[in-house]
């Protein structure tokens, strides 16, 4: 059999990114932009983003960013905190500047510090989301120091997702960039409320990646990577032709130094060859085919907003990736750095 030289779809998505602000931003930006038609704005700012001046004005600093004559559209989210209020949530929803809510368990990941102390806190909000149809998207993992590192997703999904699904069964919920075969089990099994997004780094990569033959902080995201079990259970997801699997690539890029530390950030920055590094794991499991509606379709039908118009085309090239990439007067070792990635996007 002749192998499939180009593949063309329908412009993608990106369910999940951390465009930063300011002059990373400016930086960053245009990798996204290059190849997603919109993009799930994490709003993970310091101070956060968590009301509707905040998410607008950000929205209008993303906007003033963008590359000459390139269409972009930002999806804002808003930070849910101990005390956000339900009326400023669902004006922004209402007035369309809000697309979803964030919850981040305080302290699970990078800015996350002011994020919520306990779901009960919030089920006001989470109430009223679920009357409106506005989606949560969840950072699913526990913070209790108690619990391993790599058991925290897992425990989240007993003790608070499990049951915040059982209590809110109308409530969208996006489980974010997941890590395990028990939170592919889960979003399985759950009614069709339920979504999660997948990277590409949790398709690629198993622990090993981060700790093996010396320490890797450029692999180093949260929620970490798992087992190498794990890892191929969300590729089968990803690839299953499930709608509610679909493409978040969670980059959030950091400066070297700040990666390259005795106490490193976490993050990894992939959005310059995002779709072309989800292209080679489809290509590898000879689920081409599937790639559409993973990153094209399933996600604006769960989030219940228009397909794209308009295509994209990948090509089988070799395409070599830099050890590091200047931005924002700094550097940033980009994901796959110094690897050769097999499919190119088309400009
Ligand atoms: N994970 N880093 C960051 C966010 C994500 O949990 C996440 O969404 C970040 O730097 O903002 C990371 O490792
Ligand atoms: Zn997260
Ligand atoms: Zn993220």
């Amino acid at each position: 059999m002749t192998q499939q030289q180009t593949i063309t779809i329908r412009r993608p998505d990106d369910w999940h990114v951390h465009l930063r602000d300011g002059v990373m931003m400016q930086g960053v930006l245009g990798f996204t932009a290059r190849q997603f038609a919109r993009a799930i704005v994490m709003p993970n700012l310091s101070p956060p983003v968590a009301d509707v001046a905040a998410a607008q004005s950000y929205r209008e600093r993303i906007l003033a960013a963008l590359p000459e004559g390139r269409s972009f559209q930002p999806l804002m989210t808003c930070y849910l905190t101990d005390d956000s209020d339900p009326a400023e949530i669902a004006r922004g929803f209402a007035a369309g500047i809000f697309t979803a809510a964030k919850l981040y368990p305080a302290n699970a990941t990078t800015n996350s510090a002011q994020g919520v102390t306990a779901v009960r806190n919030i089920m006001p909000v989470l109430e009223r989301m679920q009357q409106t149809g506005m989606p949560l998207l969840v950072h699913g993992e526990v913070t209790d120091h108690e619990v391993d590192i790599f058991d925290r997703e897992a425990v989240f999904i007993e003790r608070i997702l499990d049951k915040l699904v059982r209590d809110l069964p109308d409530l969208k919920i996006v489980f974010e960039h997941i890590t395990t075969s028990e939170a592919v089990q889960f979003v399985q099994s759950a009614g069709p409320k339920i979504a999660a997004t997948i990277t590409p780094q949790h398709l690629q990569i198993n622990r090993n990646a981060i700790l093996a033959g010396g320490l890797r902080p450029h692999f180093y995201c949260l929620p970490v990577a798992k087992r190498e079990e794990h890892r191929i259970a969300l590729r089968k997801a990803a690839i299953s032709g499930s709608p509610k699997f679909f493409l978040g690539t969670d980059s959030a890029p950091h400066e070297r130094g700040a990666k390259e530390s005795s106490c490193g950030c976490a993050g990894i920055f992939n959005a310059p060859h995002a779709l072309e590094s989800y292209a080679a794991v489809f290509d590898e499991e000879n689920a081409l085919d599937r790639l559409e509606a993973f990153a094209s379709e399933f996600g604006p039908r769960f989030y219940g907003l228009p397909l794209n118009e308009g295509t994209v085309t990948l090509q089988r090239a070799e395409v070599q990736v830099p050890e590091s990439l200047t931005i924002a007067g700094g550097e940033i070792v980009p994901y796959h750095a110094g690897q050769v990635i097999g499919w190119r996007l088309v400009e």
